[in-house]
């Protein structure tokens, strides 16, 4: 099964166009690494945003750990993605009926709808959380990704759940670009895998989260996006750690299309 490149993905007929603006991202910039930004102050987070801007495809955020967040801040958040061609992803792992994600995504103090190009969804409700966040998103042009693994220790979602996920993300292929996950679940090149628990070194931290490097989750693992934390930020020289994951993961990347075919 010869493997495609990021560049022949973002071209293929049924490809979400959000799917395909951020494989063309990830190729033009030599990027598959996505920084969680996971800071509480909003203006440290913009400054991460610029700073290390130009090393990601996209910038995953968590609003409501910020204790100042505004509506200026959003907006000048889309001005740096703007300027360093970056999607923004908010983690809000949306997870009750329809009717509810709808108004959580659209309204309330964050509107996140209006900011963010990509937010992401537990399925365990069924397909309704799906459809309530379309009914928001979908006019937009924003994607979803659906939670299909989850990198902690003792996680619920196995075996027949992922299943599930990949039938729920086919039914909305209009609107559901990818999933979150630990290794490549379906061989559909039109979805895009993202992974989270992503350190240089294996390993795990005290509250249950599990680590893999790049080179196993793009390489071993068949993920499309590494997305790390605590890699980069407590590093002491934040540019040079993302640096240094963006060029690993590049690095798995380039090995993995070498092989194939
Ligand atoms: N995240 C995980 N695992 C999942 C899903 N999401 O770690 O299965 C998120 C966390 C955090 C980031 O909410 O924002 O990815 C990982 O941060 P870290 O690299 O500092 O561990």
């Amino acid at each position: 099964n010869p493997q495609l490149s990021y560049a022949d993905r973002a071209k293929l007929p049924n490809i979400h166009p959000l799917a395909s603006k951020l494989l063309k991202i990830m190729e033009d910039k030599q990027s598959n690494l996505c920084v969680s930004a996971d800071v509480t102050s909003s203006e440290e987070l913009l400054q991460l945003a610029d700073s290390l801007g130009p090393k990601i495809c996209m910038l995953k955020t968590h609003v409501d750990i910020l204790k100042d967040y505004t509506v200026a801040f959003s907006q000048k958040l889309q001005v740096l993605a703007k300027k360093h061609n970056f999607l923004i992803f908010e983690d809000r792992k949306f997870a009750d009926i329809g009717n509810t994600v709808k108004h959580q995504y659209e309204g309330g103090l964050y509107q996140i709808s209006s900011w963010s190009h990509i937010v992401n969804a537990h399925v365990v409700p069924g397909p309704g959380v799906v459809a309530g966040l379309s009914a928001v998103g979908k006019a937009l042009g924003r994607g979803c990704l659906l939670i299909a693994q989850m990198s902690s220790q003792g996680s619920l979602n196995t075996g027949e759940y992922i299943n599930t996920v990949l039938k729920m993300a086919e039914d909305h292929s209009d609107f559901v670009i990818g999933f979150i996950c630990v290794s490549k679940i379906t061989d559909k090149p039109e979805f895009i895998h993202m992974t989270p628990g992503v350190q240089m070194q294996a390993g795990g931290d005290m509250l249950g989260q599990q680590y893999s490097t790049p080179e196993e989750v793009i390489h071993n693992h068949g993920s499309d996006v590494i997305i790390v934390g605590r890699g980069v930020l407590e590093a002491p020289d934040r540019l040079k750690a993302a640096e240094s994951y963006r060029k690993s993961g590049w690095d798995a990347y380039t090995k993995r299309l070498s092989q194939s075919g």
